[in-house]
């Protein structure tokens, strides 16, 4: 079999998992592979790429030669960098690209149209080395699974396969790229830009049961073949081999964060896990959760080994928004018990995500959310965001429908430019009604301001100067408060794991 040399690249993301994942799998085919991470991530000051990080791709890819180039398109916000990138390799090289990641699996059509010869839909393990052996060998690529291309003017999309359900067939995502290089601020750095990291990220499944109608999981899901399950988790050995791996590998880490839409909760898995994970990695680390599958047992027994975040996505204190908007199920009961039982797990930080301030709410849904974490056992952190309109979710087509954008003007949301998008993922501008509200949300979270904020409630607009007040202070003590949770945990990392 002829082997050949495949360049990847991974934007604003150092860590970027999928990417690990695939590196991995076209090293054990025997291809070589450099990877280049591409811009670094910055959800407040987001940059689009410069000429000069062009300039130095594009010596990246001269010297190194590859035969092919993938680019990992996981999400739409920065596809302006995306797309600067495709036109200077179109302009410069005739090597053929790849693009895969979720937004790619979403809409091969998008890159297939601006000068990608291939998509790959769903994972790319397998796909990408088939791919890369055509390639290698001169032989058909037509007929590989998942793969989408142009013909005739229109878009060739094969059938999705070659997934596995046994995900540890995957093996586990390269931790020491060995041929890699990190592109940002106009230089470039030789090596893997996670090495000196302090909090490695994990996946110990693939995929999300649920159906928010912001988010791509559901849609994602539906790509899925028949036979592959909707979520797939690791083995325990297999995701602790990764992670004894990554503390040789990156020797300052102080702790871990699962990245897994929901940590799995499969019966036995949690035991294992817990058994193993304190013998062998004993690092702090941080997990995602649904109110809908909080389980106070199992969170006992993460903390006793280390958990030391949940963080929980909430959305909205109105039932209405929840239900008919967001498509989220829970009871505002089912909310708080999760919280009560967070709380209770004696887990050191709780933070919940609030989508707050988007066009299909009211102000009294608003209110509703402030009323509801005002009930919430705290103490607690809020991370209140705006709601991203996602290319490819049920919610857009609702948005649309509803009046609230036409098609054009919603376009022209999803594709903006990534500091827009950015700016819309925090905070909209709207109503000084709707800003009061949203300020004594946030100032809930603060025990030292929870008093003066109620005393408000009964007329906000009398107390608009002292609610901006009071919200500035709870910003500051909102950087204060990030360095003490912060500096608990590298502790935590020192002095040990537990309660
Ligand atoms: C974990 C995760 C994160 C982690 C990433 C951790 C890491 N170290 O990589 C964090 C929290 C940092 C993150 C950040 C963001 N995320 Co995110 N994230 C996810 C999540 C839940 C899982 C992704 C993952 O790691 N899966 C496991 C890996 C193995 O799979 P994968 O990435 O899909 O890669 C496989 C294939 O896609 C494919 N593939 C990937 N790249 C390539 C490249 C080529 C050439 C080929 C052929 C194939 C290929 O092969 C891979 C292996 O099978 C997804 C949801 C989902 N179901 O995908 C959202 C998701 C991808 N994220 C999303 C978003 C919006 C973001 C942010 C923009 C959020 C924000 N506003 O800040 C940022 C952007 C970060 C970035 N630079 O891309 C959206 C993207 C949708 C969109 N249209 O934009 C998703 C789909 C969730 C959602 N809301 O719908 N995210
Ligand atoms: S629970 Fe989270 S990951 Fe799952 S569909 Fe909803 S937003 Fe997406």
């Amino acid at each position: 079999m002829n082997k050949t040399r495949v360049l990847l690249i991974a934007f604003y993301n150092r860590k970027a998992l999928g990417v690990r994942y695939l590196e991995a799998a076209l090293l054990r085919a025997g291809h070589d592979v450099r990877t280049v991470y591409y811009k670094d991530f910055n959800s407040v000051h987001p940059r689009q790429t410069t000429d000069g990080e062009l300039a130095l791709l594009k010596k990246e890819i001269a010297a190194y030669g590859p035969a092919l180039i993938g680019l990992s398109a996981m999400s739409s916000m920065y596809l302006d960098t995306v797309n600067a990138v495709m036109e200077m390799i179109a302009g410069s090289f005739s090597i053929p690209m790849v693009c895969g990641g979720a937004f790619a699996s979403m809409f091969p059509d998008y890159f297939l149209r601006r000068g990608a010869q291939f998509v790959i839909r769903s994972d790319g393990e397998n796909p990408t080395c088939l791919l890369a052996d055509a390639l290698a060998s001169g032989t058909a690529w037509e007929d590989i699974p998942s793969l989408c291309y142009m013909k005739d003017g229109a878009v060739v999309a094969n059938e999705i396969g070659g997934l596995l359900n046994d995900i540890d067939g995957y093996g586990i995502p390269v931790i020491h790229s060995h041929n890699a290089c990190f592109i940002d601020g106009d230089r470039v750095r030789e090596g893997d830009p996670q090495l000196g990291t302090r909090s490695y990220e994990v996946i110990a499944s693939r995929g999300c049961p649920f159906n928010c109608s912001y988010c791509c999981c559901r849609n994602l899901r539906q790509l899925l073949p028949k036979g592959i399950s909707g979520v797939r988790t690791r083995s325990v050995d297999s995701v602790i081999r990764e992670l004894t791996e990554a503390k040789k590998q990156c020797r300052h880490i102080a702790f871990i964060h699962f990245y897994d839409e929901i940590f799995p909760d499969l019966p036995g898995w949690v035991d294992q896990f817990v058994r193993e994970y304190k013998r062998h990695i004993g690092l702090p680390f941080t997990i995602w959760t649904h109110p809908k599958r909080v389980d106070g047992e199992v969170l006992q027994k993460l903390v006793d080994v280390g958990l030391t975040e949940v963080i929980m996505g909430i959305q909205s204190g109105s039932e209405r928004i929840r239900r008919d908007v967001f498509h989220r199920y829970e009871t505002q009961q089912d909310i708080l018990d999760a919280v009560h039982t967070i709380r209770r797990s004696g887990v050191f930080w709780c933070s919940y995500d609030f989508m707050l301030q988007h066009p299909f709410e009211t102000i009294e849904d608003l209110k509703e959310s402030y009323w509801l974490a005002k009930e919430m056992d705290g103490p607690y952190e809020l991370q209140l965001h705006g709601l991203n309109f996602l290319p490819g979710t049920d919610i857009v087509p609702m948005a649309v429908d509803a009046g609230y954008y036409t098609r054009e003007e919603m376009d022209a949301i999803m594709f903006a430019p990534m500091e827009e998008q950015f700016g819309a993922y925090w905070k909209q501008n709207t109503s000084r009604e709707s800003e009061l509200w949203y300020k004594m949300l946030y100032c809930l979270q603060f025990k030292s301001l929870r008093g003066r904020i109620e005393s408000f409630e009964s007329d906000v607009a009398a107390h608009g100067g002292e609610i901006d007040s009071l919200y500035t202070l709870g910003q500051k003590l909102s950087r204060v408060r990030y360095v003490y949770k912060k500096s608990r945990v590298v502790l935590k990392r020192y002095t040990g794991i537990g309660r």
